[in-house]
C-alpha cells in the first residue's frame, strides 16, 4: 500500500512512524508512506498556502491552488490514476471506526489532506477531496495527528503486520467486544491475587471465563457496543443477571 500524507508541518511524522510497528511494516516494504509539504507548491515567492477569508473573519483559510496541483502531481507519481481516494480529515466528516480502517487497509493508494488554519476553501471538499473523515468530535490544530492515528490502525490490517496470534484475536468471535483483563507473574503483588481460573490450566474454563468478562466488561462500560454485538440471547441474560449480582 501507499499513502500520500499533504501537509504543512512534515516533522510531525517524525516520531510515530519512526518507531514500533509502523516502522516495521516501512521498512519491510508492506507499506510506503510519503510525507509531502504543501509549501512546495506555494504560490509566488512566499510561497503562500493560506489567505484572508472572503467576507470577512477572523483566521486563513487554506487556498485552492497549491492543493490541487500537489494533489495531481502526487498522484501523477505512479501512473496519472485519477481515481486515487483521497481523504479529507476535518471534524465534519464521517466519524473514524474500526470498520473504515478494514476497508481503508483494502486500498492500494490513498491520498491524505491535513488541514490546517481556520479551514480550506470550499472546492476543494467539492472538487478534490473524495471522503471526509473526523477521529472524533473535538478540535485539533489541523489533521496531521488525525492521520497519524487512521494510518496506524490501517496498517495493522496490511497482511504480514501483525503476528498470526495478534490478528487471530480480532476474529468475528471477539469482534464489538471490549477485551477480557489480563495478567501476567507476580501471581499476587502486595496482596492483590491473580484470578484463580487463570493459574488453573484449564483451557476450556479459562475461555469461559475470558469471553463472560470481556461480554460483562462490555455490558458495563459500554452499552452501545453491548447493543450491537454478536451474543447469544444467554450471554446477553448473563450480563444483566452478573452486573446486578457480580460475584
Ligand atoms: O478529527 N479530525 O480529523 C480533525 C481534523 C482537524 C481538526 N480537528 C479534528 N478533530
Amino acid at each position: 500500500m501507499r499513502i500520500d500524507i499533504l501537509t504543512l508541518f512534515p516533522g510531525m511524522f517524525t516520531g510515530p512512524f519512526d518507531e514500533s510497528i509502523v516502522k516495521r511494516a516501512i521498512d519491510n516494504d508492506i507499506v510506503n508512506i510519503k510525507i509531502h509539504n504543501l509549501r512546495d507548491w506555494g504560490l509566488g515567492k512566499h510561497k503562500m498556502v493560506d489567505d484572508y477569508p472572503f467576507g470577512g473573519g477572523s483566521g486563513m483559510v487554506m487556498k485552492i491552488e497549491p492543493i490541487f496541483e500537489a494533489v495531481e502531481a502526487i498522484k501523477a507519481q505512479q501512473g496519472s490514476d485519477s481515481s486515487v481516494p483521497v481523504i479529507l480529515l476535518t471534524p465534519q466528516g464521517r466519524v473514524f471506526n474500526q470498520k473504515i480502517a478494514f476497508e481503508l487497509a483494502k486500498l492500494d493508494r490513498l491520498i491524505i489532506l491535513c488541514g490546517h488554519y481556520e479551514g480550506i476553501d470550499e472546492r476543494v471538499r467539492e472538487h478534490l477531496a473524495t471522503d471526509e473523515i473526523s477521529i472524533g468530535d473535538y478540535v485539533l490544530t489541523g489533521g496531521e495527528l488525525a492521520a497519524m492515528v487512521i494510518i496506524d490502525a490501517v496498517v495493522r490490517y496490511l497482511p504480514g503486520v501483525l503476528g498470526s496470534e495478534e490478528s487471530a484475536a480480532e476474529d468475528s468471535h471477539t469482534a464489538g467486544l471490549l477485551e477480557y483483563p489480563q495478567y501476567t507473574r507476580p501471581p499476587a503483588y502486595r496482596g492483590w491475587e491473580v484470578p484463580q481460573v487463570l493459574l488453573s490450566g484449564n483451557h476450556a474454563q479459562i475461555a469461559r471465563w475470558r469471553r463472560e468478562q470481556s461480554i460483562l466488561r462490555t455490558f458495563i462500560r459500554r452499552p452501545d457496543l453491548f447493543e450491537k454485538a454478536n451474543l447469544s440471547p444467554a450471554e446477553r441474560k448473563m450480563a444483566a443477571n452478573r452486573a446486578v449480582n457480580p460475584l
